[in-house]
Order: C-alpha cells, then structure tokens, then sequence
C-alpha cells in the first residue's frame, strides 16, 4: 500500500468525510456579508476555528481543505491552523487553483487555472503542513455545453496538478464539479458528468497518476435546479452509482461529493441513499462546503463569540453525514 493511498483511506475512514472551508476570501466575504458580519481576516478565522476546534473534528472529519489565507493564521491557543487540525484528529489540505477563468474560444465556459509556480507552492504548502489538495473544475450544462474543448482542456489541467501534488508527497482531490445551474434533466446530468469524468481518468491514466493515491470529488446526478421535472432520492442514488461506477476506475479508493447547492438536509439524504445502494468498492463519502457550515454560519452571526451554540450546530451536521457515508442516516435521528 502506498503512503498516498494510506492517507486517501486514514481521511475517509469510518464514515468520516472531508470539511470544505477553502472559499476564496471573495466567496467568504459573499458568504459573511449575506449574514451581516464584516468581511475581516480576523473574522473568517474566528468562524473557520471554532469549527476547526469542534468536537465532531475528532471521528466525523478525516480533512479539512482550506484556503491560502487560512492555513497561514494563527489560532487563538497560538497553535498554526494546520496544527490545530491535526490535534484535533483530522489532516489539514489546501486548494491550490487559482480559480476559473473564461475559457478562450468558448466564452461561456470556464478553464480552471493554477499550474504556473505550482511545484512550488506545493513545497510550501507542505512544509506548513498540509497533506491533501484540491482543485476543482467546473462545467455547466447547456445544449452545446460542456464543449469538448472545456472538458478535455480541465481534465488536461486536473491531470497536470495531480502528478504535481503526487511528485510533493499528498493526494490530490480532483473536482470536476457539473453545475446544478440551468434546467436540464438528471439524465443529461448522467451524459454529461459521466463523459466529463472518464475524460478526466483517461488526461490521469496519460500523466501516470498513482490512481490509489487520489479521492475523487465529483456532484451527484441531479436534475438542473430550474428544471420541472425533478427525480426522488433513491433515482438520484441510483444513477449516481451507476455513474461512477461506469466512469471510475477500480483502484480509485474513495470518492467525496460536493453538495453543490443541495440544502444541508438533501445532502445527507441523498449521501446516505448512495451508501444504502453502494455496490462497488469505493468508499462514498462528504466533502462538503455549504452543506457542512449554512446552518452554523447562520447561529453564529447572531453572537460570533457564541462558540459552543455554534459547534452544537455544526456537530450534529457532521455527525449526521457521517452516518449518511455508512448509509446509516434516518430522519429519526436527524431530528432526534
Ligand atoms: C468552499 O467552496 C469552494 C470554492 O470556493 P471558491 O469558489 O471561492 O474558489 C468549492 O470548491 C467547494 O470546495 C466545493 O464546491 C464543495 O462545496 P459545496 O458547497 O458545493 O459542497
């Protein structure tokens, strides 16, 4: 077993899932405002370690991704972030693109950037301590896209980043992330995220990439979000199943969704049917931005010094889809 591939298993063991707080400061300043608190570096911290300091930090969350600004602050206890986390059990990452750019000749489309400099980056990341990262491309679903331009020119670059990120030592999470956005049907969502991945395993096959040394973070088949003619939960696992399944190779050790705008809720519903129907030998596991952290960003607005009330809420929210990734999640317990 490869050391990549022991820490792709230590970080999805026992239903444990992965916290996505690696919002750039543009999409968390969106995130502070829209509950009324100022947009400060010392504010991002505050919120982003009282979840770090959380007790669910400890069996519910084997990772923590996070963003450059956050991995080199200081915790109040004058510990390093990334050494907070691994205190608390869990093994700190970060997202090392640089975001999506107009993509040229298709400029409705998005190329994710972040490749010039990047071996060095990484050299410092790890060094600060960070065992994972993340990079994530996106693809929106039109009659004409994804263009095969769009998904060959993102796997491409997916691929690139992942020799880099196995060459320094960590895993790569590589997110090709299919949008909700637009009004097309899960079937399409199946066509399309389907192409988009065997696309990218074809661009990782062609770099050499240890495939049992990644997790891959992928959407689940959803219908668009305007569209009309929505599937239940049980279609929605079973397609996304079926999806994978088709499109991933063997060795691939576990996979982590993003929830990509589904509420808290959906998220582990939809989670803990995946792992009711899961009959393949990937671990199917959370990684999990928004679905993780509204409802605790929400409480802690009111009184951001309230950190208990605050971990309460995101603890239980952990927990819960920690049971979903064992498929042992019921509305029973969410309510309990
Ligand atoms: C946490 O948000 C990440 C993106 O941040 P930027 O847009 O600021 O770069 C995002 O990649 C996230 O990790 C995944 O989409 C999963 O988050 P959700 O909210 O979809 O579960």
């Amino acid at each position: 077993m490869s050391e990549l591939n022991t820490t792709a298993l230590k970080i999805l063991e026992n239903g444990k899932g992965i916290l996505a707080a690696d919002e750039s400061t543009g999409t968390m300043t969106k995130r502070l405002e829209a509950v009324k608190v100022p947009s400060t570096p010392e504010n991002r911290l505050l919120f982003r370690e009282t979840l770090f300091s959380a007790s669910s930090m400890t069996g519910c969350i084997g990772g923590v991704i996070l963003y450059d600004e956050t991995i080199k602050q200081k915790s109040t206890n004058k510990y390093s972030i990334p050494e907070l986390i691994s205190k608390m059990g869990s093994i700190p990452g970060i997202k090392v693109d640089t975001g999506a750019k107009v993509l040229a000749n298709s400029l409705d489309e998005k190329i994710t950037e972040g490749l010039d400099g990047l071996r060095d980056r990484l050299k410092e990341y790890y060094k600060l301590g960070a065992k994972f990262t993340k990079w994530r491309g996106v693809y929106n679903i039109t009659k004409e896209h994804p263009s095969k331009l769009a998904i060959y020119s993102n796997a491409h670059a997916l691929a690139r980043y992942a020799a880099l990120v196995q060459e320094c030592n960590m895993v790569p999470i590589v997110e090709p992330e299919v949008l909700m956005d637009g009004n097309h049907s899960a079937h399409d969502c199946f066509i399309k995220t389907s192409e988009v991945i065997q696309k990218c395993f074809e661009e990782l096959i062609l770099h050499k990439i240890d495939l049992s040394g990644i997790i891959l973070k992928p959407n689940m088949i959803l219908s668009g979000a305007e569209s009309k003619n929505k599937i239940d939960g049980k279609e929605i696992a079973k397609m996304t199943v079926e999806c994978l399944k088709i499109s991933v190779p063997t060795e691939v050790p576990g996979i982590a969704f993003l929830s990509g705008g589904q509420s808290e809720i959906e998220a582990t519903e939809n989670l803990d049917l995946i792992n009711k129907q899961n009959n393949t030998n990937f671990i199917m596991s959370f990684s999990y931005g928004r679905a993780l952290q509204q409802s605790a960003l929400k409480h802690w607005s009111k009184d951001i010094n309230n950190i208990e009330e605050t971990q309460k809420i995101f603890n239980h929210r952990a927990r819960m889809n920690t049971l979903a990734a064992q498929g042992k999640w019921s509305k029973e317990l969410e309510n309990k």
